[in-house]
């Protein structure tokens, strides 16, 4: 079988590619403003199937959505057969096919792909493919599903729903009848799975306070719509910012990344929330997490992703020891740059910590080399991994003592109850929620794990972001030459006082990240950092100050 290149060449002439607009396929996939994204979900289809086929008809999976964005931009990202983020060869691949600047170009780049890449036409090709709740995502679904028909892709349509449920979807389709079968392969599968390993966790516990749930006014409210029920009266969840319909409402002053980033209580959850009750907001596809509670005198406080990865690690390394496993399975946590200090420190007394460069792929693959890795980013994205010999040693240990059984049976529900093919912010709110349950800790005893350092992250906006390059997991500059000097200069003067620049892999800037001891201390660290990047790609004085704090 050869390539069709007369339906390619009709359907691509369907979906020209906008001039003088370079795409790159980045940490999240391509990503940027919704109208001009169709070539590209075109070539993402083409490109997705010819991926199947290069995997031997294994399902590939391709998400269209754009996260904690506005509402006016969109992304499309890929996924691969075990519901991992698409393999790094294959990036550049996405690249030069969204960059073919016209349809000769495009059957060119592609024909020369399928060298390459030594893809067999004659393999099957299947793709599975959903969205999240963008007005712009069901044009750029047509415009995927005619990438999809060009190369003759058996396509399966799951339809408006969360980036970890489509990531479960890939694994439990491709493992469908296999000894690692992951899990029934449709939404109802997944909820039903979720839900009865969380119920198994928590039989026995105390009555669950509720739990308030900012949704973003995205694709987690129809998650958690769909959870609810299933979930009967084990856990009450009061589900706000789940309207996603009015237009603009999508994580407009809501959900995760706006509290990570303002470190404040979204107005819509002021008059819900009271003094002791805990609450969680997901970001706009339902794939990051944020806790936070009103202290006694309810001020804010917020349990990021650092927080999350302590209280889960912590438990788990605990409940490894009671079953009698803990010369067998080794537990171990991953993090980036920007996870807090102070919860470095206390993960570090208790495990290993490994600090790898940004971006879930980075974290997930570092964590498949633990018997049982935890990462989490400070954002809120992050899951629990268990290794195939951990799920073996756990199928096939033989308890010595009742005790050793009940702690067992907690690992293999969580196993269940875990969503092990990328961050998925019901699993992980319905796993925070176990381990509060098990140590009977409100949001109070879980904020005192540890205390964060004060920090602020800023961006600098530069011509060219290119231009620094870094080392060390991200926390150190090698390009500009003599900028990281200038840097440890200025922390060397402040108390605990740790600052990292690196360039962003979804926006054009740079991102400055800086704590210390005190508040004003890690604000002042990062303005000034700031200033030192701003100098060094030389830009206008008159815009120095404070502006880009
Ligand atoms: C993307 C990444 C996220 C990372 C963020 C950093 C995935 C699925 N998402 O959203 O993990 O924290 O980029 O953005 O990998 P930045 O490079 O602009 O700072
Ligand atoms: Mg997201």
């Amino acid at each position: 079988m050869s390539l069709n290149v007369n339906e390619l060449r009709r359907l691509s002439d369907l979906h020209p590619k906008p001039r003088a607009i370079q795409f790159q396929y980045g940490t999240a996939g391509f990503r940027t403003v919704a109208s001009i994204l169709d070539s590209t979900l075109f070539r993402v289809g083409v490109l997705a199937a010819l991926r199947s086929k290069r995997l031997d008809g294994k399902t590939i999976g391709v998400m269209v959505t754009a996260s904690h964005n506005p509402e006016a931009d969109n992304g499309v990202k890929l996924v691969d057969p075990r519901g991992e983020m698409l393999e790094n060869a294959w990036e550049s691949h996405a690249t030069a096919l969204a960059n073919a600047p016209n349809t000769p170009a495009l059957i060119e780049a592609v024909e020369h792909l399928v060298k390459v890449a030594k893809i067999d036409l004659n393999k099957p090709s299947r793709v599975v493919y959903a969205r999240d709740t963008r007005p712009s995502g069901a044009s750029l679904v047509r415009a995927l599903e005619d990438g999809l028909k060009a190369i003759g892709a058996e396509t399966r349509d799951a339809g408006v729903t969360t980036t970890p449920v489509l990531h479960y979807l890939v694994r439990a389709i491709n493992t469908k009848g296999t000894k690692d079968e992951y899990g029934p392969d449709s939404e109802e599968g997944y909820v039903a799975k979720l839900t009865a390993a969380f119920k198994k966790l928590i039989a026995g516990k105390a009555a669950i306070p509720l739990l308030v749930v900012d949704c973003a006014n995205g694709v987690g409210a129809l998650a958690l719509q769909k959870f609810i029920p299933a979930l009967g009266n084990s856990i009450t969840l009061h589900s706000v910012n789940d309207d996603i319909s009015t237009a603009g409402a999508l994580n407009n002053a809501c959900g995760a990344d706006f509290v990570k980033t303002q470190q404040k209580l979204p107005a819509s959850l002021e008059s819900l929330l009271h003094p002791g009750q805990r609450g969680c907001s997901f970001d706009g596809d339902a794939d990051r997490l944020m806790y936070f509670y009103l202290d006694e005198r309810g001020r804010f406080r917020m349990l990021d992703g650092d927080k999350i990865a302590s209280l889960v690690a912590a438990f788990i390394v605990e409940l490894v020891k009671s079953a009698g496993l803990e010369d067998k399975i080794k537990v171990g946590v991953v993090q980036t740059a920007y996870a807090n200090g102070a919860s470095t420190k206390y993960l570090s007394e208790r495990l290993p910590v490994k600090c790898v460069p940004t971006g879930v792929k980075h974290l997930h693959h570092a964590a498949e080399h633990y018997d049982v890795g935890v990462y989490f980013e400070a954002n809120g994205h992050g899951t629990v991994l268990f290794s195939p010999e951990t799920q073996q040693a756990l199928r096939e240990h033989q308890p010595a003592i009742p005790a050793q059984l009940t702690a067992l049976t907690h690992l293999l529900n969580l196993n269940d109850l875990i969503n092990q093919t990328v961050g998925d912010a019901v699993s992980d709110m319905l796993l925070v929620e176990v381990v509060l349950a098990h140590k009977s800790y409100s949001g109070v005893e879980w904020d005192s794990l540890y205390v964060d350092l004060p920090n602020r992250l800023v961006k600098v906006k530069v011509a060219n972001r290119n231009v620094f390059k870094t080392e060390d997991a991200e926390r150190r500059l090698i390009s500009p030459p003599t900028l990281q000097a200038k840097i440890d200069e200025l922390v060397r003067k402040y108390e605990d006082g740790r600052s990292f620049v690196r360039p962003s892999g979804t926006e054009d800037v740079v991102r400055v990240y800086a704590e210390a001891r005190a508040k004003s201390q890690a604000d002042d660290l990062a303005f000034r950092v700031a200033g030192l990047v701003y100098d060094e790609v030389g830009g206008d004085p008159g815009l120095r100050p404070r502006e880009f704090l």
